[in-house]
C-alpha cells in the first residue's frame, strides 16, 4: 500500500487539478507520456453537490459514488485510464470519504442530498451512518479531529461495517477501472484503525499491467504541535509530507541557508522517504496564507524549490498543475487548456508541469533514478551543488555568482543545461557545460540569469 506502482523509468505524479477526463487522456498521449511523467492525480471523480458559482471546492462535497462530475462521466473516465496507461502513465484518484456533502440540493449526476435529515439516497447513507454533529475546532484533541465535522461537512462513522462496505465498493469499482491508487482526503480526520481496515478490504490492482496492493497516500497535515501525528498512518500507507514544502519554501525564499540542506530528509523531522509523497504546494495551500508556501505566483524561487525536490532522492514527488486564480473560491476556467508553441497553456491555465524548468527536471529525476547523492558542494551559505551518482549534477545559487570547477562523477563530455534549454536535434538550446576527464565540471551560474539553477544529466549530453 506504499508501492506507487510507477512504470519503469518514470517518477513523478502531476495533479491535473480540475482537468476533464478527455483533456487528461490527450495530455497523457501528447505530453506526459513522452516527457516521462509517472502518474496523474485526478480531481474527485464521484458525484458532488452543484454549488452556485461553481467553486473548485464543490468537488469535496460528495453526494454519491457515481462517476459523473464536471470532469466527465464514467465512460470518459475509463477511456482516460486506458489511454494514459497505454503510454505508461498511472491514474491516482482523490478519494473523499471522510464526509458527505454539507449542502442540500442536487449533485452533478442529478441525485439529491439533504443535510437536515442526513440523507444521501444514491449511496445510500442515512443519519445513523454519521457521527452526531460537533465541529472540528480543537486540533489538540484527536477525538474532536476525528469524530467531529470538518468544515461543517457531515462526518461518516467509518467504524460501522455498513459505512466501510460502501467506501470499499467505491474504491473497488475504481480498481476495476484500472486506477493505481488513491490520495485519501482528510485522512487525519479518520481513525487509523478504520482506514487500515478499509484499505485491507480493497482488492488487488488489475489490468493495464498492474498487480498487488493499490497505492494509498494519505492527507495528514502534521507540522508538529497537534494531537494527530503522521506517524500514526505511515505503517499501512504513504503520507503526504507537509513539512517538506514548508521547509523548502522557507529555504528558497532565503529564510534558511541552502547549505543546511546537506542532510535533507528524516534528520529534518521528515518521514522515511519510502513513506512520503512530497510536493512544494498543493491545491489548498497555494490558496492559503502561509508565507512559507511557494506557488506559481512567485515563479523564481518556486522553480528552484521544485528543481531541488526533483533532484533529491527523497520521497515520491508530486507537482501541482494549477489554473490561475485571484480569490479563494474561484472555480476553474470554463474552457479547458489550449497550448502554445512553447508548450505553455492558454485559457487561464498555469500548467506548471509544462514549464521547461519543471518538465526537464522530471526527466532529470528519471535519468538519475537509483543513485544517491554525491559530490556535495556548498559555499557555506546560499550556493549548493550535488551529484546523483554518475548520472547527473545540479547547482543552485540564491546569492552571488557561481564560477567554479566542481567535482562530479559524470563521464567526460559536453552536457546541455536542462534549466536554460534542452537537447534538440543534436544541440543545446540553452547553456552547455563541459566535464573534463577527471570529472570536473565548469559551472557558471550568474545571479542575473533567469533561473538560479543549472542541471545536467547523461540523457541530455552532446
Ligand atoms: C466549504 C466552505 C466551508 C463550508 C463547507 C461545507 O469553504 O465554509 O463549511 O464547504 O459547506 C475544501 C475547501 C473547504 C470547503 C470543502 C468542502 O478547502 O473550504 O468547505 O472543500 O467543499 C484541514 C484538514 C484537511 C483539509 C483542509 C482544508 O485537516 O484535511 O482543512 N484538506 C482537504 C482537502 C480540501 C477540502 C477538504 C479536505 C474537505 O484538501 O480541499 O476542503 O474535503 C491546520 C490543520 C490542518 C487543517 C488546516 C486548515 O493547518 O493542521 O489539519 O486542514 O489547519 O484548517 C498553517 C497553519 C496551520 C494549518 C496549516 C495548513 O501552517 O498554521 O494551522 O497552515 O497547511
Amino acid at each position: 500500500q506504499k508501492n506507487n506502482h510507477f512504470a519503469e523509468g518514470r517518477n513523478t505524479i502531476v495533479h491535473l487539478f480540475e482537468w476533464h477526463w478527455d483533456a487528461i487522456a490527450s495530455e497523457c498521449e501528447n505530453f506526459l507520456g513522452p516527457k516521462g511523467f509517472a502518474g496523474v492525480q485526478v480531481s474527485p471523480p464521484n458525484e458532488n453537490s452543484v454549488i452556485s458559482n461553481r467553486p473548485w471546492w464543490e468537488r469535496y462535497q460528495p453526494v454519491s459514488y457515481q462517476l459523473t462530475t464536471r470532469s466527465g462521466n464514467e465512460s470518459a473516465f475509463v477511456d482516460m485510464v486506458r489511454r494514459c496507461s497505454n503510454v505508461g502513465v498511472r491514474i491516482y484518484v482523490d478519494a473523499v470519504f471522510n464526509h458527505m456533502s454539507g449542502t442540500s440540493g442536487r449533485g452533478t449526476a442529478g441525485h439529491s442530498s439533504d443535510i437536515g435529515s442526513l440523507s444521501y439516497p444514491a449511496v445510500p447513507f442515512k443519519s445513523n451512518d454519521f457521527h452526531s454533529r460537533c465541529d472540528v475546532n480543537n486540533y489538540q484533541d484527536a477525538k474532536n479531529i476525528r469524530n467531529c465535522w470538518l468544515s461543517e461537512l457531515p462526518d461518516l462513522d467509518q467504524s460501522h461495517d455498513s459505512v466501510r462496505k460502501k467506501i470499499v465498493e467505491y474504491l473497488n469499482h475504481l480498481v476495476d477501472l484500472g486506477v493505481a491508487g488513491f490520495r485519501v482526503d482528510a485522512a487525519k480526520h479518520m481513525w487509523p484503525a478504520d482506514l487500515k481496515a478499509i484499505y485491507s478490504s480493497v482488492k488487488d490492482l488489475t489490468g493495464h499491467g498492474l498487480s498487488g496492493r493499490p497505492f494509498f497516500y494519505q492527507e495528514v497535515i502534521d507540522l508538529g504541535g497537534e494531537a494527530v501525528k503522521k506517524t500514526e498512518y505511515n505503517s499501512f500507507g504513504a503520507v503526504l509530507e507537509f513539512k517538506y514544502g514548508a521547509e523548502l519554501g522557507n529555504a528558497f525564499q532565503g529564510r534558511n541557508d541552502l547549505h543546511w540542506l546537506v542532510n535533507w530528509g528524516p534528520e529534518w523531522g521528515l518521514l522515511p522517504g519510502t513513506d512520503a509523497v512530497v510536493f512544494i504546494d498543493n491545491h489548498d495551500n497555494q490558496r492559503g496564507r502561509s508565507p512559507a508556501i511557494l506557488t506559481y505566483k512567485n515563479p523564481e524561487p518556486y522553480k528552484m524549490a521544485i528543481a531541488f525536490m526533483l533532484a533529491h532522492p527523497y520521497g515520491t514527488t508530486r507537482i501541482i498543475s494549477s489554473f490561475g486564480f485571484d480569490n479563494f473560491d474561484q472555480g476553474p476556467p470554463v474552457q479547458q487548456p489550449g497550448f502554445r508553441s512553447d508548450d505553455t497553456c492558454t485559457n487561464g491555465w498555469i500548467c506548471e508541469h509544462r514549464w521547461r524548468q519543471i518538465y526537464n527536471m522530471v526527466g532529470f529525476r528519471n535519468a538519475v533514478a537509483g543513485t544517491g547523492i554525491n559530490n556535495w558542494w556548498s559555499n557555506g551559505h546560499q550556493q549548493i551543488a550535488f551529484g546523483r551518482g554518475n548520472k547527473g549534477f545540479i547547482a543552485f545559487t540564491l546569492h552571488g555568482d557561481i564560477d567554479q570547477n566542481l567535482q562530479t562523477s559524470l563521464p567526460a563530455g559536453t552536457y546541455c543545461d536542462v534549466i536554460s534549454g534542452s537537447l534538440k536535434n543534436g544541440s543545446c538550446t540553452g547553456k552547455t557545460v563541459n566535464v573534463n576527464r577527471r570529472g570536473k565540471a565548469a559551472i557558471s551560474l550568474y545571479i542575473t540569469e533567469d533561473d538560479g539553477v543549472l542541471a545536467i544529466h547523461v540523457n541530455e549530453k552532446l
